[in-house]
């Protein structure tokens, strides 16, 4: 499967859709999610283009994938959530439900979550 470059996630990274951006850097793109499941619902983004989890783990640099992961915790303490906790979902393929075809990882936090689900 090709990588759509037409996918919203990439037009975030272009600048030709809006964010709320929480963090930025070189690599990583950290936005608040367009409709929050929960009180905190951020998305954490690589900058180069994976299609999901699958292919940016298998595809990717380890010091690019290592990076990633440790931007994600650094993200969730930059928000205050290590005291109260949150969930990361990455939603993989068909099954997933996952609807943006470049990968990302979900902050959810703010509320107590109960068991994993969506
Ligand atoms: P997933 O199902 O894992 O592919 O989740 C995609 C998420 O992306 C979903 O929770 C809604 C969010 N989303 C979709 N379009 C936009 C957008 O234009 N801006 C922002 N901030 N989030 C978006």
């Amino acid at each position: 499967m090709a990588y759509d470059n037409d996918n919203v996630f990439a037009k975030i990274l272009r600048g030709e859709i809006p964010n709320t951006t929480v963090y930025e850097d070189e690599s990583v793109l950290a936005f608040n999610d367009i409709a929050p499941r929960t009180p905190v619902h951020v998305l954490v983004i690589p900058k180069r283009p994976y299609i999901d989890m699958d292919d940016f783990v298998l595809n990717g640099a380890p010091e690019e994938v290592s990076n990633f992961f440790s931007k994600v915790v650094e993200i969730t303490h930059q928000l205050g959530l290590r005291e109260d906790g949150y969930r990361l979902v990455a939603n993989t393929g068909k099954n997933s439900g996952q609807l943006v075809p470049h990968f990302h990882i979900h902050i959810m936090s703010g509320k107590p979550l109960g068991e994993a689900g969506m």
